[in-house]
């Protein structure tokens, strides 16, 4: 057996044998991964369904067809992108198709729970091609909208890119698009993590405040690594050709070929949300992180935003004097996979932060409930207990990255 394959079967064990808690990952349907290792990855299809740049492509049209009317089912949009190859690809090519270099962005700080595109200064392209200015959250781990209305007014963003790795607090739209509207700023919500709690009617859905929604579909929409940007009514109205400026901005703007099995996949997943069965999902989703908040609250540990209205939670670790990095890893060890991320103020660069992030999606996925979020919010307070007990080093000689 060629060694990859040998690892890709050690992958999945280890995927069934721990506890997936990073709320960035899921597990995907066999369907989908059926679609995704299909021989529709050796066609190309530069162009979109009846305009191709390559013969061959009646069938690869039909199946692009219906992923997108499957994708403008879901939230009732008259236009879905279904190409980006991912999350940054799809928000590039909105940035791409709205402002012009050197134009006012906005977005959320990445150390609050923004997203490296949504304007992180200096390192990407969203913070050097573009004036970006970003906002933050009050003390209390709360975004403050009359703070960032005022923010707004005084910086004019002309596009305001919204959405969360890592806020655990449910969105207001209607405040942001409120926001938006009153500079004649675009609004474009990012709802890449919490896609699967909208569909369930779990967490707010931006579809009549934003003008273009950007999504992964592979995160809490349970689809392939890919990404779906929509423009909604609204946008529409705002302007009729932006349809086509998101679309050429796709391709050929900024990309190639189209990763036809992507799509297949995509367009399963999407017929996947639909059922009675993924809004339960993406119900219980939700209860169980509030369900492993309140249990970690109650061992003793503080959580950003104190609990959560979403997927996830993140811890403080800041009054326990401990490193994101070492708790995450002693985790690991452990069988509980999460990640390490920054808290608000943190005085740590973001490679070694003083939080871990936490989603339960995964595990949700799994078929766990609340019973089970008690009994892993135990272990996890097991685990930092032993991690202060032992004081293991703390990364205090981090170098800034
Ligand atoms: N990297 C993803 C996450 O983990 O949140 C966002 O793109």
């Amino acid at each position: 057996m060629d060694k990859i394959l040998e690892l890709i079967k050690k992958e999945e064990k280890r995927q069934a044998e721990t506890l997936m808690m990073i709320p960035s990952e899921n597990y995907t349907y066999p369907e989908v991964r059926e679609a995704v290792g299909s021989i529709l990855m050796h066609k190309y299809s530069e162009g979109y369904s009846g305009a191709r740049y390559y013969q061959g492509n009646k069938i690869v049209d039909d199946i692009e067809r219906l992923a997108v009317e499957r994708a403008k089912k879901l939230f009732g949009t008259p236009h879905a992108n279904v190409q980006p190859y991912s999350g940054s690809p799809a928000n590039s090519a909105v940035y791409f198709a709205l402002v012009n270099p050197g134009e006012t962005v906005m977005g959320m700080q990445l150390k609050v729970g923004g997203h490296l595109t949504h304007g992180h200064p200096d390192i990407t392209f969203s913070g050097k091609y573009f004036r970006s200015v970003q906002f933050g959250v009050d003390e209390d781990g709360r975004l403050n909208y009359s703070k960032i209305a005022k923010f707004a007014k005084v910086e004019k963003p002309k596009l305001m890119l919204i959405g969360t790795t890592a806020y655990p607090l449910a969105f207001d739209w209607k405040k942001f698009s409120e926001i938006a509207d009153s500079i004649g700023a675009w609004l474009v919500a990012d709802i890449s993590h919490v896609i699967g709690l909208i569909v369930a009617g779990a967490y707010p859905s931006p579809i009549n405040y934003a003008h273009v929604i950007t999504s992964t579909t592979h995160k809490t929409l349970r689809g392939p690594r890919g990404a779906i940007i929509w423009v909604t009514n609204k946008g529409l109205k705002k302007d009729p050709v932006l349809p086509s400026k998101i679309d050429r901005a796709v391709f050929p703007g900024l990309q190639g070929g189209p990763h036809n099995n992507t799509t297949a996949g995509i367009a399963v997943a999407l017929e996947k949300a639909e059922m009675p069965e993924f809004k339960k999902y993406g119900k219980q989703v939700v209860k169980n992180a509030i369900a492993l908040g309140v249990a970690l609250k109650m061992g003793g540990l503080s959580l950003y935003g104190d609990g959560t209205e979403s997927h996830l939670v993140v811890v403080n670790l800041m009054p326990l004097g401990l490193s994101g990095n070492v708790v995450a890893e002693a985790l690991e060890i452990a069988g509980v996979v999460v990640n390490r991320n920054s808290v608000p103020n943190d005085p740590m660069p973001p490679f070694y932060p003083s939080g871990i992030r936490l989603g339960t999606p995964a595990i949700t996925a799994r078929g766990m409930k609340e019973k089970e979020m008690e009994q892993i919010a135990e272990w996890i307070l097991k685990v930092i207990d032993y991690v202060k007990a032992y004081k293991l080093p703390q990364n205090k000689d981090a170098r800034n990255t």
